[in-house]
């Protein structure tokens, strides 16, 4: 297995959805075979780890209990550990995530940064396990109210900076931390875009940062047709390759996908040019015209 914590190329974080509505595969993955056999595929596609959500966070959604997602993610967890398969739990509580790593999880995905539950960090703390701190300003039922920033890269930082240190005064191991700047979650696309762009202030916190744009809104409103309608999600996965390449060549620590294999393809050929670096100034993209290119 890949060592997660000092990877020798970018890691690739499979999605599988245990949900029956998550905006992208939900429905697809609710029966316990059908997740597993995907989680299975994702990994031999070259996921390094697949990230077991059993609660859909899609802008909007209602919550579930703890024990209905329980009993969505745990019997999936314990087939694909049993097939030598590494995942991480993507859950906002910590009654799941500790059933979740002794069901046979290794990483935990929490959209809510700690903010969530405040036992989530006893709970890493004891494991051991590396945590993913995500961006976060409330449960998806409301979180777009909640999209307004004057500097979204700076408050971002800012408030991951906040989490990480709440994650290290409850005993959580420095090196075993992960934040994420929660695009789609109380962001709007410019926020997205800015956050994309900025990714070397984020990095300048000094923790890897994983970048998950895979599919979400915000790509499919950048390809809208003449008529106006988003690009559907499942027509999104060119615009998530170039996000991710973007993303890994600006520094990111990894990328959370629904599409394994054209993803550590595309990681490939930025790999074997070199690993080039985007020269990114933080301060956006050019103005129109700027460049001489016709837009
Ligand atoms: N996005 C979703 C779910 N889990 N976890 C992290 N760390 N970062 C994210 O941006 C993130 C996440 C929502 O997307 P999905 O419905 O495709 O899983």
């Amino acid at each position: 297995m890949t060592d997660l914590l000092r990877p020798a190329r970018p890691v690739v974080m499979g999605v599988l959805n245990v949900t029956p509505d998550s905006f992208s595969d939900g429905g697809r993955y609710a029966d316990v075979e059908a997740a597993v056999a995907h989680g299975v595929r994702l990994y031999e596609e070259g996921a390094d780890l697949i990230d077991v959500g059993g609660e859909s966070t899609r802008p909007g959604a209602v919550r579930i209990d703890a024990e209905t997602e329980n009993a969505r993610v745990l019997p999936v967890i314990r087939a694909l550990a049993g097939a030598g398969v590494p995942m991480s739990i993507d859950t906002t509580r910590a009654a799941v995530a500790d059933a979740a790593l002794a069901a046979g999880a290794s990483v935990v995905n929490d959209v809510s940064g700690g903010l969530a539950d405040p036992q989530m960090a006893a709970v890493v703390a004891g494991a051991g396990c590396p945590w993913i701190l995500m961006h976060w300003r409330g449960h998806s039922n409301r979180m777009q109210d909640l999209a307004r920033y004057t500097d979204v890269v700076g408050e971002v930082r800012a408030a991951l900076g906040a989490r990480v240190d709440d994650a290290l005064a409850a005993g959580v191991d420095p090196q075993r931390i992960i934040v994420d700047p929660g695009l789609g979650f109380a962001k709007h696309a410019e926020h997205n875009w800015q956050l994309t762009i900025g990714l070397p202030e984020l990095l300048s916190l000094g923790y890897p940062v994983l970048f998950a744009a895979s599919r979400k809104s915000y790509l499919g409103r950048l390809l809208a047709g003449p008529d106006g309608e988003p690009r559907p999600v499942g027509q999104r996965g060119a615009a998530t390759i170039a996000t991710s390449v973007l993303a890994v060549a600006a520094g990111a620590w990894g990328v959370r996908v629904h599409d394994v294999r054209d993803t550590v393809d595309a990681l490939a050929v930025w790999q074997a040019s070199g690993r080039p670096a985007l020269a990114t100034t933080g301060t956006g993209p050019p103005a129109a015209g700027a460049t001489g290119m016709p837009r």
